[in-house]
């Protein structure tokens, strides 16, 4: 395999005894500062918090060589996958076209991680701060050195999905299309129940039978092929299919990694072709993330995974609509002003809408876009009371849910007329001092797939880096020596790293969603500053404050 192309201009070096480069990786030693909170009813009756500073010592080793990777979107045919296609063709190719604004030049807009920078400290002399390109804090993968390819159940080339789409401008579809006009979807997997009936018409390139633990074999030797055949060192896997119903959730059945295996086996009806890629790529250990709300991650698929140490991510891409309310919902309770309602409204014409327009798939994407609150809520109880079982409920979902919340409301209509300009509106009705009230419109016009697209790139680069990073706990009598390599380990398998891109974040079972985008752009940047033994960023700013 031959390394990435492209090279970024700008590099970054720590200059710290916590922090060592060799050839092939970056070691860096870590003092992770948390707090441990003890809630109680002391003597007099009242609730006492004692907080305890704890801190853990941990050594992260990030490998530097990019691997040559391989991205393999499933839906490839869609408007995402055909856009973000054409996306990379026009920046690796250098293509410039001309729409009704003149001449256009290809970027990365909207990616997180080409498109936006990070705070890596400021300069002594002046007191300025100092950013730096997201992507090069660590070693990732450029995307115009991805390989892509992938399935899809409609056969259309690339290039007549991309005319089918209808996103992109029609100077830049007639330069990139003679790029597409061979890349062709596999077939892949179609169970009709999952997706809307009305997409039927499409499904003219799938995987024969119906035999399920054959459909895992066929996507396993489909990944394995693609590597071969292209020479890669990794393949990334991201589901930017249809959104489908949500799977029965049933003991024996799905809840188990065995039990999984075993109704793969079986070919059980509730298995749904985004599990079957899981289980295929798990199996493969190739990153899969699900760009979509529906619950692929059944209990059984994250034990899978777990065993398997293999890495999984979702639920679905988060952009327009719902990314803006992880942040004006999370504004406004910690403001300390208390939203009572928020009505959001969607309207669009592409053929996401239209299978949106079937009443489960439409279920699906209501729970994930509605998810988003929970964790705000929880935040404060000074706004929202908890219900009286508060204290024993298991999540901070559940408490939220159990108590006092805002009414939310959620409606998706298919309007062809308004093709991928999708149009989003919210009402954010909140309760102000005595008893006044705020009302905040909001509305959000855009080519939904023009949002959506860098978001595959960002969650597979992410994804890859993260199959990089490996650490060791350093505690007990080991504390104060390096460790040796048979003492690193992979990072956990579920992917809550990539939140800042999904609405509906899969986390380790047992851990609370963090669905406020603030604070899932500094988990994220604050783990990578880590990896390279720099403390979180915060914004103390002493220098500006003390004498
Ligand atoms: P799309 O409908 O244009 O593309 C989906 C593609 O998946 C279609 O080409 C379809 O033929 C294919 N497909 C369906 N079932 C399949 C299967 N089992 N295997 C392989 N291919 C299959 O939709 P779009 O706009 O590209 O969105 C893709 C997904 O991403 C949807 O689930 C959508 O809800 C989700 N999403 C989209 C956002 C956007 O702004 N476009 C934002 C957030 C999430
Ligand atoms: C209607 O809302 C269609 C959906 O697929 C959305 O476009 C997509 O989920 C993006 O939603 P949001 O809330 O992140 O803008």
């Amino acid at each position: 395999p031959t390394a990435a192309r492209h090279e970024d201009k700008e590099t970054i070096r720590i200059d710290s005894p916590n922090v060592t480069y060799s050839a092939e990786d970056i070691k860096s030693r870590y003092e992770y500062n948390t707090t441990h909170v003890q809630k109680s009813t002391n003597a007099q009756g009242k609730t006492e918090y004692v907080a305890k500073p704890v801190k853990s010592t941990y050594e992260f080793k990030t490998e530097t060589k990019v691997p040559k990777t391989g991205l393999m979107l499933v839906g490839w045919g869609g408007n995402n996958g055909t856009t973000i296609s054409a996306c990379i063709l026009a920046n690796k190719h250098n293509i410039t076209w001309h729409n009704k604004e003149g001449l256009q030049t290809p970027n990365y807009y909207g990616s997180l991680v080409r498109a936006s920078t990070i705070r890596l400290g400021e300069d002594p002399e002046t007191g300025k701060d100092v950013y730096v390109p997201f992507s090069n804090l660590l070693p990732t993968v450029h995307p115009n050195d991805f390989v892509v390819g992938g399935w899809d159940i409609s056969g259309h080339s690339l290039t007549d999905a991309m005319t089918r789409a209808k996103v992109l401008d029609y100077d830049l579809q007639r330069q990139v299309a003679p790029y597409m006009a061979d890349m062709k979807p596999l077939p892949s997997v179609y169970y009709p129940d999952f997706i809307a009936a009305n997409q039927g018409e499409r499904a003219d390139n799938v995987i024969p039978g119906n035999d399920k633990a054959a459909h895992v074999e066929h996507v396993r030797k489909d990944i394995r092929d693609f590597k071969q055949a292209n020479g890669l060192d990794k393949v990334i896997v991201v589901w930017t299919a249809n959104t489908e119903r949500y799977a029965e959730i049933i003991p024996g059945v799905n809840d188990t990694a065995d039990n999984l295996l075993n109704a793969v086996k079986n070919s059980h009806e509730e298995v749904s072709p985004s599990t079957i890629f899981a289980v295929a790529c798990i199996l493969e250990n190739a990153p899969y993330i699900n760009g979509a709300p529906q619950n692929t991650f059944v209990p059984g698929a994250i034990q899978l995974a777990e065993r398997h140490r293999a890495f999984i991510g979702g639920d679905d891409l988060k952009t327009g609509q719902t990314k803006v309310k992880s942040v004006i919902a999370d504004f406004l309770v910690n403001a300390g002003i208390k939203p009572l309602g928020i009505s959001s409204y969607n309207h669009l014409g592409n053929n996401d809408g239209y299978n949106l327009s079937s009443a489960r798939q439409f279920r699906s994407k209501e729970i994930s876009k509605a998810s988003v609150v929970d964790d705000m809520v929880y935040a404060n109880h000074l706004l929202y009371k908890r219900g009286a079982e508060a204290d024993k409920a298991s999540s901070a979902k559940a408490v939220a849910e159990k108590g006092e919340h805002p009414d939310h409301i959620v409606v998706i209509k298919h309007v062809p007329a308004v093709g991928d300009q999708k149009v989003a509106m919210d009402d954010y009705t909140s309760e102000l001092c005595l008893g006044g009230r705020n009302r905040l419109y909001l509305t959000n016009l855009c080519e939904d797939s023009l949002l959506a697209s860098p978001l595959l790139i960002d969650l597979a680069i992410m994804a890859e880096l993260c199959t990089r990073v490996t650490y060791s706990a350093r505690e007990g009598p080991a504390a104060d020596s390096p460790a040796k390599p048979e003492e690193f380990q992979s990072l956990y398998s579920v992917l809550s790293l990539l939140s800042y891109s999904l609405k509906a974040p899969v986390v380790k079972p047992g851990s609370d969603v963090v669905n406020s985008l603030a604070r899932q752009r500094s988990a994220v940047t604050n783990f990578m500053r880590a990896c390279v033994g720099l403390q979180p960023e915060n914004d103390l700013l002493l220098s500006q404050r003390l004498w």
